[in-house]
């Protein structure tokens, strides 16, 4: 199982990822991602989704028009994991 990453990497792992920030009171990282409009939005987490289920790694997240606000914790290790920074830095690339 993936271990839950240390204090320090935890925080120089998220100081490297653009726009993420940990989640107050829980060891999960957040972003709000904001799109054009629904159609890109929706294309987005379709492409995620592929890429997902191949990590078998599933974000947590609430699409609201053209936001999709995310949450990524590793739920079997209870905290951050680098799965979580993995699947974080391919959002951002995806998003562009
Ligand atoms: N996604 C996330 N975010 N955390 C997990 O611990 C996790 C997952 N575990 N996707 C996977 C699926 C696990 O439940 C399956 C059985 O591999």
């Amino acid at each position: 199982m993936a271990q839950r990453l240390t204090d320090g990497a935890r925080r120089s792992a998220i100081a490297g990822l653009a726009g993420w920030s940990e989640v107050p009171g829980r060891e999960a990282i957040q972003k709000s991602f904001k799109f054009r409009d629904f159609n890109e939005a929706f294309g987005f987490m379709s492409r995620v989704a592929l890429v997902a289920e191949r990590m078998d790694h599933h974000p947590e997240w609430r699409n609201v028009w053209n936001t999709v606000e995310v949450v990524l914790s590793t739920h079997d290790a209870g905290g951050l994991t680098q799965r979580d920074v993995d699947l974080a830095t391919r959002m951002n690339e995806i998003a562009g």
